[in-house]
């Protein structure tokens, strides 16, 4: 009967998705204490499905084609978060979709992989893997992957080569809209080759891809493995609202055009080689961002205009550029505050090609050593703007240029926290010269009102928001 009403419908012309009623987002956990009855429920799993670990070690293996739904995911967990502890195995979630992994701790020696899959979380666990050098800890990768989420878990104590996080893609596009926040990225150790990093989106041959992933609220912490901490190498991403703290490195635009970095603070403790963020390609944004006690200069200052080693106009399509140093261009550098670093607004420090008509306005810079404001190399069509420098101690100005670019007074900063704020009588009150539409609020989170402020903070009496953030805002509940 159903058969003849089946052929009826495609005699049609419709297409039915066939669902069975019994089963269709119907809600069902399966408790499991061992691994064999892991296997079993992770093989039988529907949606709707939990599989709730007992407290136990566990070996786990795949799962596939498994389609969650929205109000349905296909759930693995611990019944106590952190008692249920996978030793061995390996976790790849292939070709699925709204499956949730929570509360686990993860001590196997396997890169938890989420390919070709959608709308996967991976939430509440722990990750300190025992792994070869250069296994990345988590890999989101293939064909029309996109809408992952990777937030509240803790990352710690990588020692050898390989990112905690990478994003990868298919043949010509990088997995789209994934987030990754709230996370605790803690204690790599430094790296004598290149790929320590603990978050890297993208990768070269998919540079001119979008992306349009969000890193934020993070938290990253004593994170060496790399001179990049986060490499953005694809396009249209947002990395804003994280913490890095005395992590010998930068956030990178390292590929990729019309990425946004705003609103991140950078505290490096006077901790050898800390960094802030670092700038090839084009139309990349960075304001609202805090930098202090930072030490690193060149690869490693607190901001870097970087020189290209291909230009701008190079051909976007030649392979053989792809992973290029691409010359800066167009970038706004805009709304920022410095506090006691090594270097500060640096310009052309490496390679060839100097960036190309770029702005630098409103910033706020105070430091005691160095050149607040640097240029390698004579950068073209650079425009500064409203900025402020108050060199005291050794430091200089670095650039003579007419007040209104470079005006040379204090700005009346004063500690507040671990930010140091404006106060009353701040020559940077009301004094941002820019137009800036996507500057809204600062970097506390507070609106900017009618005529902002020059730097990242805004002298406002609107709650704060958003701060600097510790151990206690991020990472596994347990
Ligand atoms: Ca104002
Ligand atoms: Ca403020």
């Amino acid at each position: 009967m159903a058969r003849r009403w089946l052929a009826a419908v495609l005699a049609a012309g419709c297409v039915v998705l066939w669902a069975n009623p019994a089963s269709a987002g119907r809600r069902v956990d399966v408790s499991v204490s061992d691994s064999a009855t892991l296997a079993a429920a992770m093989s039988a799993a529907t949606a709707g499905s939990t599989i709730v670990l007992a407290d136990g070690d566990y070996t786990i293996g795949k799962l596939a084609a498994k389609l969650g739904t929205k109000d349905a995911p296909v759930t693995i967990r611990a019944a106590h978060p952190g008692k249920a502890r996978i030793t061995a195995g390996q976790l790849e979630i292939k070709d699925s979709e709204y499956v949730t992994v929570r509360g686990l701790d993860w001590a196997n020696a396997n890169t938890l992989k989420v390919t070709a899959s959608r709308h996967v979380r991976l939430t509440d666990n722990h990750f300190r893997l025992g792994t070869p050098a250069g296994t990345h800890w988590v890999l989101i990768s293939g064909e029309n992957s996109g809408h992952n989420r990777i937030d509240h878990n803790t990352f710690e104590h990588k020692t050898l080569l390989g990112n905690y996080v990478t994003v990868y893609g298919g043949q010509s596009q990088v997995s789209q809209y994934d987030r990754i926040d709230h996370n605790l990225f803690a204690d790599e150790a430094a790296q004598t080759a290149n790929g320590g990093e603990a978050i890297r989106l993208g990768v070269s041959q998919l540079s001119e891809s979008s992306a349009h992933a969000t890193v934020e609220y993070n938290l990253f912490s004593n994170c060496d493995g790399d001179a990049e901490i986060v490499s953005v190498k694809t396009s249209d991403n947002t990395v804003r609202y994280n913490t890095f703290r005395e992590s010998a490195g930068v956030l990178s635009a390292r590929r990729g055009d019309r990425n946004s970095f705003y609103g991140n603070v950078f505290l490096g403790g006077g901790k050898p080689g800390t960094g802030g963020i670092r700038l090839y390609g084009e139309d990349q944004r960075v304001y609202d961002n805090y930098f202090a006690g930072l030490t690193g200069s060149g690869f490693t200052a607190a901001i870097q205009l970087d020189g290209g080693t291909v230009t701008a106009d190079a051909d976007h399509t030649d392979p053989s550029l792809w992973a290029q140093h691409w010359q800066v261009r167009h970038a706004v550098v805009t709304h920022n505050t410095f506090v006691g670093n090594v270097s500060n607004v640096e310009t052309g420090a490496n390679y060839t090609y100097p960036p190309v008509d770029s702005v630098v306005a409103d910033n706020v810079v105070v430091g005691s050593t160095g050149a607040l404001y640097r240029e390698a190399k004579a950068p073209t069509g650079q425009t500064y703007q409203g900025n402020i420098a108050w060199p005291t101690g050794d430091a200089t100005v670095g650039l003579d240029l007419p007040a209104d670019q470079i005006r040379v007074v204090d700005p009346k900063l004063a500690a507040d926290g671990e930010i140091a704020h404006l106060t009353a009588g701040s020559p940077a009150i009301d004094a941002a010269t820019g137009s800036f539409p996507y500057v809204t609020d600062d970097v506390d989170g507070q609106p900017r009102d009618a005529r902002p402020d020059a730097g990242a903070d805004e002298l406002s009496t609107a709650p704060v928001t958003r701060h600097p953030l510790t151990t206690a805002d991020v990472g596994t509940s347990w």
